[in-house]
């Protein structure tokens, strides 16, 4: 009688002990199920290399005797380029000819596709500096495996919007190595209080980027405008491009054939073609259209990315002060083909302020004058 009891009781707790398993079984595949099938990536870093990549070194050699043998050029089969031991030679110098590796593939083999975006959870320029050890001081990056397609420099055209520069620094650094790009990032902030030009700041971030290095490509893009797929390569293609065409805000739609507004990219080249931007809006609205003007203008048309690859999310904000819509952009972009030799990058003006180099930018303030 006993036995047969304790026997029950040792069965029953068992079968609990089965379920309570089975039941953590289910929730943990729950769990995985919603977070992660639903083909979203969150923001990661690029993976480790673990290729065999061919490198060509310029080794000094020198033998036992210390005698110096040579400067040769000896092939290695090294993933990095530090700590090369060669037997029965010490090493001395090692210079590593970039121009002579491979260029990247296109596309990288790094991306991911589409991302996970949000930004109800604050982020902190720590944090983001941690997470981007491979930067240089200025928001500078060269893949080490390979040579970079193309050199862009983004601009952002920036006043008072911190919090959005962090989101958009803790998106777009990870995306920008995955897409193996030789890249800076310039935030182009504007001085003082009078109304704001966006198309001002970024002629500006092309002509100051360019001081600092040979660029061939330029992003342009909104401090709040965070791409979700990074197929969507911020580079320069045969034709001036609109990379933000699917933005959260207009449904994941195109508001208009022409639109040319948010993140665009021009090459060095497109760019000196239209003249730059035009210098003269002040305050919201038009000077993207006018930019579109420019490039038709000049024979060009717009290459887009499709809609999937596009997709976009803006950060929800109020309307900024001191840059309401300007009452003049009506009749300025009808006016295009009458402005665009005599107002551009070719009549640009205005005066430094400040160089801040931070890992993850270079910010340079700027007096842009008023209206
Ligand atoms: C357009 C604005 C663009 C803006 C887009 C999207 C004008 C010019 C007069 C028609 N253009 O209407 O500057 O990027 O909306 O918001 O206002």
């Amino acid at each position: 009688m006993l036995d047969s009891s304790l026997n029950f009781r040792l069965r029953k707790r068992g079968c609990t002990v089965v379920v309570v398993l089975g039941v953590i079984n289910l929730l943990v595949a729950l769990f995985y199920l919603m977070g992660y099938s639903n083909g979203l990536s969150t923001n990661k870093q690029i993976k480790t290399q673990t290729r065999n990549e061919t490198a060509l070194i310029t080794v000094t050699l020198q033998d036992n005797g210390q005698h110096v043998l040579n400067n040769r050029v000896v092939i290695l089969p090294t993933p990095k380029f530090q700590d090369i031991h060669l037997p029965n030679a010490t090493t001395t110098t090692t210079t590593t000819l970039w121009n002579k590796f491979e260029k990247c593939s296109d596309p990288s083999p790094h991306l991911v596709g589409p991302l996970r975006v949000e930004f109800s959870t604050p982020v902190s320029l720590d944090t983001v500096r941690k997470e981007n050890p491979g930067l240089q001081e200025g928001g500078r990056y060269k893949p080490n495996d390979c040579v970079a397609l193309q050199k862009v420099a983004l601009i952002i055209p920036f006043r008072h919007r911190e919090e959005h520069l962090k989101f958009w620094l803790h998106y777009l650094h990870p995306i920008l190595q995955r897409q193996q790009l030789n890249y800076g990032v310039y935030v182009i902030n504007q001085d003082g209080n009078n109304t704001f030009n966006r198309a001002k700041l970024m002629n500006i971030g092309y002509a100051e980027a360019l001081k600092e290095y040979d660029y061939d490509c330029f992003v342009f893009s909104d401090v709040d405008i965070i791409p979700m797929d990074d197929r969507n390569t911020y580079k320069c293609f045969s034709q001036p491009r609109h990379l933000s065409v699917s933005m959260d805000k207009f449904g994941f739609k195109l508001p208009y054939n022409q639109c040319f507004g948010g993140v665009s990219a021009l090459s060095k080249e497109q760019f000196l073609k239209i003249n730059g931007f035009p210098n003269n809006y002040w305050g919201w609205g038009g000077e993207d259209d006018d930019i579109f003007n420019r490039v038709s203008s000049r024979g060009m048309s717009i290459s887009r990315p499709d809609g999937e690859v596009g997709k976009c999310r803006m950060i929800r904000h109020e309307r900024d002060k001191l840059n309401d819509p300007n009452p003049q952009r009506f009749d300025r972009i009808q006016r295009t083909r009458l402005t665009i030799n005599t107002d551009g990058i070719s009549s640009l003006k205005y005066e430094v302020v400040k160089v801040e180099k931070d890992a993850l930018f270079t910010k340079i303030t700027v007096d842009v004058g008023k209206p």
